[in-house]
């Protein structure tokens, strides 16, 4: 048999075994359609359409999770629990057809019933169950847990509301709640068996028993019930299915019946309300602490069901010898929002195992490991004294233990130092004392680490320095990472498809082959190509705009697009003095500049952050002004997308040529925003902060646009003292600026509107916006030019998806796997059962 003779053949076979995937994907979707759902073609809705596919790709899903489950059963598999109070997960439904392969056979499948994918995916809600880029993280590294083979557990709260959805009306941001669970979640698996019982308030009894062991026992507290609910993480093209457990708060039924043989119904029902609040709603600040006794409460809440659920899964081989405990567990603290995990774990060990201290300690500690993501101080996590004994007495004393006993071992290490122990104590003195989580975390774990090379330099110099010298050897940096499959494979097909067609499809598991289309940069019809499907995608967010925010812009503009959180530190306000200044250049003579330009915001803020709220007021309204000045001839436009998220993001970045990452050097942890761009071909305008030194490194100085002080220069100007004033004085293009903002030209019916911006800039600028301006401003204008010459843009856009295969979240988890969990990936062979 010839080689062609046999490529024939395997066709064959291939196209039969799809054309057969494809009509059992048909037959299921009907029996949903019919018998799940009870509808018929004159009934039938798009929601209805949507849950009976999502219906049908979750049978593939459920038979892949139920083998991948057995299989860490059977190898009695070392597992790694991700615990996060966040997991940004966006939809499903593409996703999990990519990752199973099976998209072209839906694809083709959803045709025949009168639709598309894309339409049934616009049905979808987002699972929107987190702020920003620690929410979405988690959510990539599910994604790489998975197509790596780990046996990777996320750990979380199923809010039944998540991230508030954001109208703009009058250029004001309006928050309403997102109930994203209305229609029901056709990806999620309720485990009503799964039920664990979790305790607040109350008090600690201690009692010593007949051989002198002292006994402490948490009397006279309320009991929460949590309940599980599984979703699905399919790796990419792998068979393995890993899990996402999220708790709800569930009354526990004594509590309903006390009150009911009392005859005290209504009391019965309005309790079990309140304690089912307990998991309603996300608490939307990001990098901002909030100290509000029911996140307190959701925080220990998800830790102890979760803790109680890897002892059980533990207990099944080893029963009560957990001398192995730390070779079959592993647990990252996604930031110190779980940290109260450490003394749970340390509660269930002594109280409940009867283990002792010691060899609890020694347990937890080789247990746990805590990633830190942020240095600003307004976001460490500090909880008073007072409320943590109230809600949870019996923690509150074990963290005092764990605090006596560390200060000792400081003592120590460093005598006669008695500064550095009020420095290092897990407790704040002071009028309210307070627990700081981030010593908690850090003391309690035995890795500590930053999220990009810079932030975990910063960590170790100056944020827990004096921890860094206690234990060197705990610190160390994981350089955060993005998932290709959701944020190039999914989003961007048509760039995708055009990568394999260059360089063959391995990329999809093994970013740094992107490398090898560093040579196609010469090749003039790849450019092309290259161009043309940019150009495409920027059609579409052109139509997407001028249907979501009725204006017009040109697809053939530069597409300028900085899409994250509001907050001053990441300077939203920095590229909206630029845009200011570029009208006044403009408004001078409209030629002035080498290139057509279409600024685009998209993020939300906080809804009690008063100026980051405003801050978007005053975007809105630049931009209503600018847009619709017939002086500047349309060679600058500003758009502000309401409601940011994953699935906006999606649209977004796949359109974009320039991503602004113009945060004050050393304040950004690290960004991953900065990752999916540059994956996607747009070019970076960026401080040297976080992860931007490791994008410039990657993809060379000529491919990357730098300004502004570095983070050792921000210390020193700080240090010299900073007067914001010097540089208003000092240079024109600024003063007009900031004077056209606090006077009321963006607001001329309420010229007072705007001076609280302008103020703060003058007299504090706490992220030294000024003392970057002018560097910033030109290195906008080298922009334009480069932008003006079409191939070496595409060339340079090439380049940057060419380097960025260090930002996969695959080589992030294989970091962590190697350095901190050590556990062996467990492969899945589908076949006969
Ligand atoms: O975590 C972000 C950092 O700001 C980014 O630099 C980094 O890339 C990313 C992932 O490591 N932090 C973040 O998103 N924080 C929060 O969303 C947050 C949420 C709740 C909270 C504090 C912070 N209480
Ligand atoms: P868990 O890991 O104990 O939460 O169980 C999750 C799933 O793993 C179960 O629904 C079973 O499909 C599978 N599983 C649980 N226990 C065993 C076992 O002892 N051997 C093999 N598979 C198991």
């Amino acid at each position: 048999m010839s080689n062609s003779q046999g490529e024939l053949i395997k066709t064959e076979i291939d196209n039969k075994v799809k054309s057969k995937t494809r009509n059992s994907i048909k037959k299921s979707i009907l029996n949903h359609l019919t018998q799940t759902l009870a509808k018929d073609k004159f009934s039938a809705t798009k929601l209805d359409m949507y849950t009976s596919v999502a219906l049908t790709v979750r049978e593939y899903l459920s038979e892949r999770w139920s083998k991948t489950q057995r299989a860490y059963h059977d190898k009695q598999a070392k597992r790694i629990y991700y615990l996060s109070l966040e997991f940004l997960m966006g939809k499903s439904l593409i996703n999990s057809l990519v990752n199973l392969g099976l998209y072209d056979e839906f694809d083709d499948v959803v045709k025949e019933f009168g639709t598309t994918l894309q339409e049934i995916d616009a049905t979808e809600f987002d699972a929107g169950l987190g702020n920003g880029g620690l929410g979405r993280l988690a959510a990539c590294f599910l994604d790489s847990m998975a197509t790596m083979g780990l046996p990777g557990y996320g750990y979380g709260i199923r809010y039944e509301y998540g991230i508030f959805f954001q109208k703009i009306v009058n250029g004001y941001q309006i928050e309403t709640p997102d109930p994203w669970l209305r229609y029901g979640n056709p990806w999620e698996i309720p485990r009503p068996e799964l039920l664990y019982p979790v305790k607040f308030y109350g008090y600690i009894a201690e009692s010593t028993d007949a051989e002198g062991k002292h006994h402490c026992e948490w009397k006279d507290a309320s009991e929460v019930m949590a309940m599980a609910h599984d979703i699905s993480i399919p790796g990419y093209k792998n068979n393995t299915v890993n899990n996402l457990r999220l708790w709800a708060a569930k009354s526990t039924r004594e509590f309903d019946l006390s009150y009911f043989n009392h005859g005290n119904y209504e009391q019965a029902v309005s309790d079990k309300v309140i304690t089912e609040n307990l998991s309603k709603v996300l608490y939307p600040n990001d990098n901002m602490r909030q100290g509000k006794e029911l996140r307190l409460k959701q925080e220990y809440f998800f830790v102890s069901a979760t803790l109680q659920d890897i002892i059980r899964r533990y207990k099944k081989y080893y029963a009560k010898d957990f001398s192995l405990f730390p070779d079959k567990t592993a647990i990252q603290l996604n930031d110190t929002h779980p940290a109260v995990a450490i003394a749970e774990l340390m509660r269930l060990l002594i109280d409940g195992e009867k283990l002792t201290w010691d060899e609890s300690w020694a347990i937890t500690t080789k247990t746990f490991a805590y990633t830190n993501h942020t240095v600003l101080p307004e976001a460490l996590e500090k909880w008073s004294v007072e409320l943590f004994a109230k809600i949870l007495p019996r923690h509150m004393q074990i963290i005092y233990e764990i605090n006596s006993r560390f200060l000792n071992e400081v003592a120590k290490k460093f005598p006669k130092n008695s500064d550095i122990l009020g420095r290092m104590s897990i407790i704040e003195e002071g009028e309210d004392k307070k627990v700081q989580m981030a010593h908690l975390a850090i003391v309690g774990s035995h890795s500590v680490n930053g999220v990009s090379a810079l932030h975990s330099d910063i960590i170790k110099d100056s944020l827990f320095k004096d921890f860094y010298l206690m234990w060197p050897s705990k610190f160390n940096n994981k350089t955060n990472g993005i998932t290709p499959r959701r944020w190039l494979v999914a989003c961007n097909p048509a760039l995708s498809n055009l990568i394999t067609e260059a360089i063959g499809d391995k990329w999809v598991k093994d970013l740094y082959k992107l490398k090898e289309l560093t040579p196609f940069a010469n090749d003039n019809s790849f450019l092309e190509k290259w161009e043309k499907v940019k150009l495409e995608n920027k059609q579409r967010l052109s139509e997407y705009i001028l249907k979501a925010n009725g204006i017009k812009i040109d697809p053939e503009s530069l597409f300028d697009c900085q899409i994250k959180r509001l907050h001053e530190y990441k300077r939203q306000l920095l590229n909206i003095l630029h845009a200011i200044s570029l009208y006044n250049i403009l408004k001078e003579n409209p030629k002035a500049i080498q290139s057509k330009r279409t600024i685009i915001f998209g993020g939300k803020a906080a809804p009690g952050y008063h100026m980051a709220k405003l801050i978007i007021k005053l975007a809105t309204s630049a931009a209503n002004v600018i847009n619709n000045d017939k002086d500047i001839d349309g060679m600058l436009k500003i758009v502000f997308l309401a409601n940011y998220g994953v699935s906006l993001a999606e649209k977004i970045i796949p359109a974009s040529n320039l991503s602004e990452q113009i945060s004050t050097a050393g304040t950004e942890a690290s960004g991953t925003g900065n990752m999916k761009f540059a994956l996607n071909g747009a070019l970076t305008i960026g401080t040297l902060d976080g992860a931007n030194i490791e994008i410039l490194e990657e993809v060379g100085e000529e491919n990357i646009f730098i300004f502004g002080l570095n983070s050792a220069e921000v210390d020193q100007l700080r240090n010299k003292g900073y007067n914001p004033a010097d540089y208003y004085n000092s240079i024109d293009s600024l003063k007009k600026t900031i004077d056209m903002i606090s006077s009321g030209f963006f607001s001329p019916d309420e010229k007072t509107l705007f001076e609280p911006i302008a103020n703060s800039l003058l007299y504090h600028d706490r992220y030294l916006l000024f003392a970057d301006y002018e560097s910033y401003i030109k290195t906008q204008r080298q922009v334009e030019k480069e932008f003006s010459d079409k191939k070496i843009w595409t060339k340079k856009s090439i380049f940057n998806v060419a380097g960025s295969g260090k930002f996969s979240s695959d080589r992030t988890i294989a970091e962590y796997n190697k350095n901190i969990w050590r556990l062996k990936s467990v492969p899945i062979k589908m076949g006969r059962k």
